[in-house]
Order: structure tokens, then sequence, then C-alpha cells
């Protein structure tokens, strides 16, 4: 019976990757997800019955595994090698003089492909079986992402040859981790919706994602590979040139992408590089160049290389992400603390891999300094950013009607007059809570997660709460009822209860989250922290003179007077009182004394899970003792404190060679 089991569990393990190979690689699904969905639940209760049945090469082992505490060094066993770069065609021109030259040949044939924009990394195959992955690292020795590596569907976990077999040999392979650009929107409207950090580009996505060390998450990153080339092989003859080793790839199963040829002379170089130039924004992952190879492997070994680049190789890259595009308009936005910004309205342009309308002008001086003007051919640059910027204009094109674009004397939203102070770059509206679009923005930030944590109350319910004239203040959302609520267009009863319960579950806070969601300017979630800390009481704060203020570490005069400004406006105490009568409340404790405490100036990182008190706890423990915490390590940094799961801020503080403390040594170093 037993043999019955493990032919079965064969059969669903090989039915499940090709089921794969067809998804993630052909991108030409055969069967419906619940399909599939079937098959991966029988080959997992079929493992769970029968544990010794279970092989490394499973579909059901690419859900990751458990995380490790650092990653191993891998030796590679032939270096990787990174690529020259050529920028213009007259760099082109010389690499193929240089090759022809070395070579003593008249005409050279070449092997044309993408330049991926992801993490070269080396996969190694023994007897057909992934083994082993790795990052480049420097070319010599990376780091061990075997378990990461194999969550990606992409990859396949073994080699077979033509008619199905395990490949008998020993193979690596080499190529590109990436995250394709829907990937990456999807992962960073999740950051979003979680309240994390968003990636600023898929390359940074990838990285981050193969970096971690829980494979786990990897497994959720929805991370491609393509390959491009082999390193040790092993137990089987591999074709002459790199076309056709290309091809074998494919034929054992290993993902390389269609854009690849082969071309003749620099003629056939610039062909390829002026093609995928204009396919280059509609294709699924970013690219930064094209890859121009000598096909024949022979006279690539006679080329040799240069310090840790062949010689029979480069790339040739792109242009940052930049597009021509009209500038229709401009309009000027208000953000929270009143700073108008000119923001331009573009005809539609796709750059950077979206369509873009609009681009910041940044500010007066940027466009004066630019010389921008309506009606003008603007160059759009949305590189690695994620906000699109005009980063310049294209005189020769300007039109004789080009207008000139005067910042408005007045707010646009609220008509207050606006004012510029002389050290700063920004108008300001001088509206304060008056102005509709600082209170929409007021209200945003005093809703966040980080200050009042109200969930559920975002942009478009915020202009509908405003625009109602259903509130103005922060303190008006506590008076909010449900008739008021269910009046709003497209709200329903269960949408408005949420909204009240959590509203209601907001009135629990902290002093630091209460004076960083007032949103007064210059004070961030560090600066709260610090107040709340050393004064202990809002009364005591809303005492402080400028000097008192500035005895806080950290509090200068800038941050001092701004506060000054906050609680000096009648009209702020009063929102102050109303969210303190509306059961808005927190634990008061004795201010800190202001002598010198055991950690004062010492900053600290928590990563990872403490067995014993919980990360809050930690923070506040810290806190206590004069300490910063932080969340993310960096030089300034003194002290890791390191729990079980640890994860990428151990690696960094390893690698800046950060003090890293584990449990109990963090527990002598409080309690003594
Ligand atoms: C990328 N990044 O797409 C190579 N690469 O070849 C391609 N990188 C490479 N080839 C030898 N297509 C060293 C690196």
């Amino acid at each position: 019976m037993e043999s019955g089991f493990a032919s079965r569990i064969a059969q669903l393990c090989r039915e499940i990757e090709q089921h794969n190979y067809r998804y993630y690689v052909l991108d030409t699904p055969s069967i419906p997800d619940a399909e599939y969905d079937k098959l991966f639940r029988e080959l997992q209760t079929l493992e769970a019955e029968h544990p010794e049945l279970l092989t490394l090469d499973s579909p059901t082992q690419r859900i990751g595994a458990s995380p490790l505490k650092c990653f191993a060094e891998v030796a590679h066993r032939t270096p990787m090698l990174s690529l020259n770069n050529a920028f213009s065609f007259d760099e082109v021109r010389a690499f193929d003089a240089r090759i022809r030259e070395a070579l003593d040949l008249k005409t050279i044939d070449y092997a044309v492909e993408l330049k991926f924009d992801g993490l070269a990394i080396n996969l190694s195959y023994r007897n057909g079986l992934f083994v082993q992955g790795a990052t480049r690292g420097d070319g010599s020795t990376g780091e061990d992402v075997t378990e990461n590596l194999r969550t990606v569907r992409a990859i396949p976990l073994r080699l077979h040859n033509a008619v199905g077999d395990d490949l008998a040999a020993d193979v690596e392979v080499r190529g590109e981790v990436l995250m394709f650009t829907r990937d990456f929107e999807k992962l960073n409207q999740q950051q979003r919706a979680n309240g994390e950090k968003e990636f600023v580009n898929p390359r940074n996505a990838a990285a981050g994602s193969l970096r971690q060390l829980d494979s786990r998450i990897t497994a959720t990153r929805h991370l491609s590979f393509y390959a491009y080339g082999v390193g040790i092989c092993e137990g089987v003859d591999l074709p002459g040139r790199h076309d056709g080793q290309m091809a074998q790839l494919a034929l054992w199963g290993v993902p390389v992408a269609a854009h690849r040829r082969v071309v003749n002379g620099v003629d056939g170089l610039l062909n390829f590089y002026r093609e995928i130039g204009e396919q280059r924004a509609a294709l699924p992952y970013a690219i930064d160049g094209v890859v121009y190879k000598v096909n024949d492997l022979s006279l690539q070994q006679r080329l040799g290389f240069v310090a840790r680049a062949p010689r029979f190789a480069i790339a040739h890259k792109f242009p940052a992400e930049e597009a021509m595009t009209t500038l229709l308009g401009i309009d000027v936005q208000v953000g929270r603390t009143g700073a108008l910004t000119p923001v331009a309205r573009l005809a539609p342009v796709f750059v950077g891999g979206v369509t873009v309308t609009n681009a910041t002008l940044h500010n007066e001086d940027e466009m004066r300094r630019k010389d921008v003007r309506i009606g003008d051919t603007v160059i759009v640059r949305r590189a690695g950013d994620v906000i699109p910027e005009v980063a310049g204009v294209v005189l020769a094109r300007r039109p004789a009607d080009a207008r000139l674009f005067l910042m408005p004397a007045v707010c646009p939203v609220c008509g207050s007059h606006v004012t510029r102070e002389a050290d700063e770059a920004a108008w300001r509206c001088t509206g304060g809570l008056f102005c509709p679009a600082q209170r929409k923005q007021a209200l945003l930030h005093f809703a966040g997660r980080r200050a009042m944590n109200i969930d559920g109350l975002g942009d478009k319910l915020v202009d509908q709460l405003v625009d109602a004239h259903l509130v103005s203040t922060p303190a008006d959302l506590y008076k909010l009822g449900m008739s008021g609520i269910t009046a709003l267009p497209r709200m329903g009863e269960k949408s408005a209860l949420n909204l009240l319960d959590a509203i209601d579950n907001s009135r629990n806070t902290t002093l630091a989250r209460f004076i960083f969601a007032l949103g007064i300017r210059n004070v961030g979630e560090a600066t709260a922290k610090d107040l709340a800390g050393r004064f202990g009481s809002l009364d005591n704060l809303l005492a402080a003179d400028a000097a008192r203020l500035q005895q806080v570490p950290d509090i200068g005069p800038v941050v001092a007077q701004s506060m000054m400004d906050f609680f000096a406006e009648a009209h702020n105490r009063e929102v102050i009182e109303q969210l303190r009568a509306a059961g808005v409340h927190w634990d008061e404790h004795e201010p800190h004394p202001d002598k010198i405490l055991p950690f004062t100036g010492k900053t600290f990182v928590l990563t990872g899970t403490l067995a014993t008190l919980s990360r809050q706890q930690a923070q506040a423990a810290l806190e206590a003792m004069g300490a910063k915490v932080s969340g993310s390590v960096s030089k300034k940094t003194d002290y890791v404190v390191a729990g079980s799961e640890s994860g990428s801020k151990l690696v960094r503080a390893h690698e800046l060679g950060i003090a890293v403390l584990n449990e109990d040594e963090f527990l002598l170093l409080i309690k003594g």
C-alpha cells in the first residue's frame, strides 16, 4: 500500500510543478485555481499522513521554512561576474571594435538579451535536484538564501532532461531574481494598508524579500526569476554558444526570457537596443538596459576578463526613467501645515511603469529655477522615487503663448492670506484649521495609525465628513452619531457602526500619541514621546515655556517655538479641552527629573520576539531610562536588542558592528 502512496505523491509533485511552470514561467495557466488547490491539498494531506515520503522538491516546500538567525556564507565555485556598462552608442562601437581587434575578426555574432533590474543569484542543482541558492555578494562569496529561493515558483526544484528524467549532472544556473511590476504594486498597496513602509521600486522590493531571514515572508512576495548564464556544469555537455546554452536551460525547465536573439555586428546591437527601448515601458518587469555577449564560448574564453567583468560582454544602459509631455496647467495643493505645493497637471504620459498625470513642481523657487511655464513641453521623471516630478523644460519646444504661473496671493482653498518666511521655500496658508484643506489633512493625521489610530478613517471619508460640515476639528469626531454618518452617500449602517467603534476605541490612548496626533509643526513621533516622558502630563506640558521645552534633549528653539505658537492659539487649546471632555484619556505619570538618565542620548533598536516582555513593555522600560527607541538600525544605533526570530535588523547590526544584546543581557541592563 505504501508504494501506492509514494507513487501518488510523486505524481502529484510532478503534476503541480508542471502547473507551476505553466503559470509562473509561461504565463499560461492550464487549470482553474480551485483545481490546483485541490491537488495541492491532496498532496499536503498525504505528506502529513506519511511524513517519511516528504521530499525536498515537493511543491509543498515552497511555502517557507523556520526562520534563520543569519545567512550562511557561500563561496562561489566560479566567480559571479558583473558587467561593464556602456551609456552611449559610441561606447558600444568602441566595445565592438575592441573585440574585433582582440580576436582579429571582421565581424562578430552577439547574443543579445535584456538587462534585468533585480538581484543576481546562483542556483546549484545536483543530479537534477535544487540543493543551494546564493546571492552574488562580492562575486566570490555570497549568502545562502536557499530556503527563500525555494519559495520562488518560477525556480524549478528539479531539472529534467528531454524525456522527463532527472538531469544526472552537476549544474549551476545563473540569473536574476526580480519582482514583476504588478506584484510590486500589489505589495506596496498591502504595505500602505498595513501602515508599513513602501518599497521605492521593484528592485528594492525584490532585494528586501530575498534577504528575509524568515522564508515564510519571502513566500508571500511573488518573486520571479530569469536565467542568463551557466556556472559550473559537470556530467552533461553544453552547447558551445551562449544562445544554445540558454535554449538548453529552457528545455531543462529553467525560465529564460523570450526577448533574446543572435545579431551580427554593431548595427545588430544598436537595433536591438532601440527596439527594446520602445518596448521597455510595456514589459511586465523593470529592465535597466540590454546586454550584449559574444555568442561563441571559445571566443569568450579567448577574450577573458578585466577585473571582475568579462571582456566579452557589456550592459548598454537606458537613461533614467524620464518622459516628455505637455504641461497643461498648475494646481496648488495645501498640506497639513498649510504649505502650498505647485503641482503640474500633465497630458497623460507613461513613465517609470505607470501613467502619470500629475507631478510635483516642489515650490516656487524650483519652478522659477527650471523656468517652467504652462504650455511647455516638460520632462517628467519617475526614477526610483515614487512621486513623479517635473525635472526640466524642453526650451526648444516652448510655444509662443507659454504662460508664467504666479503663486496665489491667497489660499486657493480657504482664501486666507499666504506668507513666506525668509528662510523657507514654501508659501503657507495662514488659515490654520479654518482652511478645509488643512483641516482635512489635520484630521487624517490625527486619525493615523501612529497617532490616535482610528481604523477606517481615510481620505475619502474625511472629505465627506468635512464637506458635509459634520466635522471640522478632531474633537468633532467624538460628537458624531449614527444619523449623521449614515446620511453620507454610500455609507451603510455596518460601516457607520465600525467607524463609531473605531472612534470610541481611540479614546483610550497614550500621552505621546495624543501629542503627536495634535499635528504640531516639527513635532514628530519621537519628539512627542520625549515630551510625554519628560513632562508626564498634558498640564505640565501646557504650562511649559520655551526655555523649559528646550531642556528636553533634541528639542531646540525651532521646535520649541512651533509648540509655543500652537499652544498660544486659543482655538487649539479649546480643541484639546473638548477632546479631554469627550473622554480621550491616557495614563499620566510623574515627570522624569531633568537629571541625566542612565541611557540619555543612547539609541536602541528592538527586533524579534522577547520571551518575557512585550515590545511595548521593553520600549517603555528603555524610554523610562532616557533611551530613544528607533525602528531602524543605522550608524547612530548604540544597541540592538535581539529576541527570537530576529530578521534583517540583526543582520544590519552585525554589518555595522553594533552591540547586540540577547534577552538575558537586556534584562540585566534594564534591571541592573
Ligand atoms: C542581467 N542582469 O540581466 C548578465 N544580466 O552576464 C544578463 N547579467 C551577466 N547577463 C554575465 N542578462 C555576468 C552578468
